[in-house]
């Protein structure tokens, strides 16, 4: 009887022996730092194979998957229409270089879908979009300077990698070498939820801001909405300072609200980025916003931007059909809250009985646990989680068969895969890593 209800010790070998052969010839043994596991204290495991809820890796370790690919498997893994959509695009060809119909029926779904968006170009990665998005805020405006906020990650542009989010943050180095001084001087950093840092950094900087760029709910320091009227204030100083704001919405489109952050918030940007979801999980981007401002898009005006694979006949079908779900299915939603909400209640309830003042954050399907008691409204408080604690919480919770993200500071997401059995499994597990 007790060996049945032994589990399986948890063992990666296979995971280490490919983690050391990767590392001898891909830089850090990733094509993505955070994969790397540095955050917490580990050779990262190797996945194999994904479904529904779960990945496995190549030690045959089953996990329940909250990391979901860094947000576009809001689906869950293998999602069978999706499948079916890829399948039948292969068949027609994988890449034509040239204009298809795909790609209208694309930008037609999520200007119905964001409103704000009267036109969209796809690119291939979230760090295209933002940086397009904010080359056109400059060309618009014709100014030279961007606010971004302390904390906040919009992929790994030169402009941004300033005190930036994610991987920088948690890889401890808030600046990147490699950025040239004359570029990283016209990026100024404000506080995230600090209206007042917000204004010092547009007087100081009077008629040379092009644009703010917000994650409109911050993913990249863990998981932080804004405070009520953050976003409103941001809208106003961009009208009073003449600049564009900019949501990126490449974690929180489709994620948070069928119409993303803005819909939720009822704040309209001038331009909005995307990313993750309307990939369907294959490699995606897209910017949008105002026609008049759009219209300054290589070919239609003089602001370049290309990309050989944009627009991707398979990325387009996959993205499409998980938009066209998202939006015919007006249950998911509820769907994604009830279960998000049940583990959040789980979570606090762990937290009381054990007496633990960790705080949580969560907007809708993101969330994240900081080890910290201070409530986290922005990049300081986050740094205030004991990320020693939160390493092993997360090798805890590896063992026990959840795969978290590998950092503190980064927000997990909750798939409609994610069943109210499989939460129920998760609390428990939470419990058994915070005794
Ligand atoms: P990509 O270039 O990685 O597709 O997107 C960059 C990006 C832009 N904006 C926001 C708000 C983002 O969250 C991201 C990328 N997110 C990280 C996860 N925190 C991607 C994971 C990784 O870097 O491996």
């Amino acid at each position: 009887m007790q060996q049945r209800i032994l589990r399986r010790r948890f063992k990666s070998t296979k995971s280490n022996k490919l983690f050391t052969k990767a590392q001898t010839i891909i830089p850090g043994g990733v094509n993505s730092p955070v994969r790397a596991f540095k955050a917490v204290g580990r050779t990262p495991i190797f996945i194999k194979r994904a479904s529904a809820a779960y990945v496995w890796d190549e030690d045959r370790n089953k996990y329940i998957d909250y990391v979901g690919s860094w947000g576009p498997m809001i689906l869950g893994h293998t999602n069978p229409a999706i499948t079916k959509a890829i399948r039948s695009a292969l068949k027609r060809g994988t890449s034509f270089g040239a204009p298809t119909g795909l790609e209208i029926k694309m930008a037609e779904l999520i200007t119905k879908l964001i409103p704000s968006i009267e036109m969209v170009r796809m690119v291939n990665s979230g760090t295209e979009a933002t940086m397009s998005a904010i080359r056109l805020a400059r060309a618009y405006t014709g100014k030279d300077m961007i606010i971004k906020f302390e904390g906040c990650y919009h992929g790994h542009g030169d402009s941004f990698l300033i005190k930036a989010g994610s991987g920088a943050m948690t890889l401890g180095v808030p600046d990147s070498p490699g950025i040239p001084s004359t570029i990283a001087m016209n990026t100024v950093t404000a506080r995230f939820n600090d209206l007042t840092s917000v204004r010092t950094a547009m007087e100081r900087n009077k008629n040379q801001i092009a644009a703010i760029i917000v994650e409109p709910v911050a993913g990249n320091m863990g998981c932080v909405p804004p405070m009520d009227g953050f976003l409103q204030g941001l809208r106003s100083l961009c009208n009073e300072f003449k600049a564009l704001l900019i949501f990126d919405e490449v974690m929180t489109g489709f994620r948070v609200a069928l119409g993303g952050a803005q819909a939720l918030y009822g704040v309209r940007p001038d331009l909005t980025t995307l990313g993750k979801i309307i990939g369907g999980g294959l490699p995606v981007g897209a910017f949008g916003g105002k026609k008049e401002i759009m219209q300054m898009v290589a070919p239609a005006g003089p602001m370049y931007q290309a990309g050989t694979l944009s627009g991707n006949p398979l990325a387009m079908a996959a993205g499409l059909t998980m938009l066209r779900i998202l939006h015919a299915n007006k249950m998911i939603y509820k769907q994604l809250e009830q279960r998000s909400a049940q583990l959040e209640e789980g979570i606090r309830c762990n937290l009381n009985k054990l007496g633990l003042e960790h705080s949580f954050n969560r907007v809708g399907s993101m969330c994240t646990l900081f080890f910290t008691s201070k409530p986290v409204t922005d990049y300081d408080s986050a740094k205030t989680s004991d990320t020693a604690k939160f390493s092993t919480y997360f090798n805890s919770m590896l063992e026990q068969g959840i795969y978290l993200p590998p950092s503190q500071f980064e927000a997990a997401f909750i798939s409609t895969a994610h069943s109210e059995k499989i939460i129920e499994k998760t609390i428990k597990a939470n419990y058994k890593a915070l005794r």
